[in-house]
């Protein structure tokens, strides 16, 4: 257990602190969040702020064309297949300052304490930061995972624009040229093992006064962008039985989708996140209606069969605009791998924390790494649940612990 005794929980918290500065907003009652959106340059200096704490810890940088940033530690067989941990850096635009962050620096500081404790692990590990895993400026999200694992590659996501225009490919080459000093590896990879650090962005570890979740799995989710073509016309003339108002047929795409949804056993997540309509003028009937749908289920066949069932419950809905539904990001129910959920529950009983098994309803990189190898997550709690938003919060103490389980966690299996 040794690097899990030698993590440094006041370095820990100043770096999380630090890169909290990054992009620091204010939530509605004053509290510190974060709105650092993937590929700006908010998102470049914290990539620098990591990779300067990098070099300070011994490890050796490089990125994938991707944007994918690895931190490795070396083993004393630098062949074998390494174990990686890690998350993404950056956030939702009302974001907080845990998400996601937490598990990049809980990678360095168990990686670093893990060294600074003398121990020599037979596997090298790696710490990821992966590309715009939250999906917020450029949708959808799990980019970076997605192209590690080959699922899809980055120039899939070339032509996706941000609100101000900017392609994610002209974002993710203006990023890589700024880092034309950062040594390029090839994208993808066969790790031994992958476990990621998050906070829970739910309430359970708390009502239960438990410091570690060990995370049985990831529900299944799909990410819709639903596009209503109408016409234009004129707010006080045109009779409502001749308009192709776009705004009232997405409203009545929306309630349809509604009672599609409805779920009395409250297990099923549907969200419209986001509306865009045009002209957008007070007495111009509107013309266009774009919205977005994040469907989640831990069911593959609901997940199949009330997804499926969202365009044709659309066209079904709309009076007279024109109906175009892309569906964005699909990712299945992921299952954790019982060998990666056993180090983390043994790493946690070790250091004497108390532990359950827990799902997550939010979805994360880990998601796309299922399919390589064995998989699986550490939570921690955060305050009322809170996520998404800038009054998310972690303590010092609750993140101190989470850290010290990855770093046993990953000493473990770096020694398989
Ligand atoms: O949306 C999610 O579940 C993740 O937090 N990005
Ligand atoms: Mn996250
Ligand atoms: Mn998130
Ligand atoms: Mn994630």
């Amino acid at each position: 257990m040794g690097g899990a005794a030698s993590v440094q929980e006041s370095r820990h918290w100043d770096r999380l602190m630090a890169m909290a500065a990054l992009g620091a907003i204010r939530g509605a009652d004053g509290e510190p969040g974060v709105n650092r959106a993937c590929l700006t340059e908010l998102d470049r200096a914290a990539r620098r702020l990591l990779i300067g704490w990098a070099g300070e810890a011994g490890l050796t940088v490089s990125v994938d064309a991707a944007a994918n940033l690895f931190l490795r530690h070396e083993g004393t067989d630098p062949d074998a297949a390494p174990v990686l941990t890690g998350s993404h850096m950056d956030s939702q635009p009302n974001g907080g300052r845990f998400d996601g962050i937490w598990g990049v620096l809980a990678g360095l500081e168990a990686v670093q304490a893990i060294r600074e404790a003398g121990i020599a692990t037979k596997r090298p590990i790696e710490v990821v930061a992966w590309t715009n895993e939250e999906g917020g400026r450029f949708a959808p999200g799990c980019m970076g995972s997605m192209s590690y694992n080959g699922c899809k590659r980055p120039e899939d996501f070339a032509a996706v624009t941000d609100a101000e225009g900017i392609t994610f490919g002209d974002a993710l080459r203006a990023l890589l040229e700024s880092e034309a000093d950062i040594a390029r590896r090839p994208l993808g990879g066969k790790p031994f093992a992958y476990v990621e650090a998050h906070i829970e962005q739910g309430p359970v570890l708390e009502r239960e006064g438990l410091d570690i979740g060990v995370v049985t799995g990831i529900q299944g989710s799909r990410w819709f962008t639903v596009t209503i073509t109408g016409e234009t016309a004129h707010a006080g003339t045109a009779p409502l039985g001749l308009r192709r108002d776009a705004v009232q047929d997405m409203v009545r795409a929306i309630e349809a989708l509604n009672r599609l949804m409805a779920d009395p056993a409250d297990i099923l997540r549907f969200t419209v996140g986001r509306v865009e309509v045009g002209p957008n003028s007070s007495n111009t009937v509107a013309d266009r209606a774009v919205f977005s749908i994040d469907f989640r289920h831990p069911d593959a066949g609901v997940l199949t069969e009330r997804g499926d069932a969202i365009e044709p419950t659309i066209r079904a809905a709309v009076r007279n605009c024109d109906v175009h539904v892309l569906e964005r990001f699909h990712a299945l129910p992921a299952v954790f791998d019982p060998m990666v959920r056993e180090a983390v529950s043994r790493a946690a009983s070790g250091l004497g924390y108390g532990q359950r098994d827990i799902a997550s309803g939010a979805f994360h990189d880990a998601q796309f790494m299922v399919p390589l190898c064995p998989t699986g997550m550490i939570f921690i709690p955060c305050r009322k649940g809170i996520s998404h938003n800038p009054a998310e919060y972690s303590s010092p103490e609750q993140v101190a612990k989470g850290t010290r389980v990855l770093a046993a966690t990953l000493e473990e299996l770096a020694a398989r």
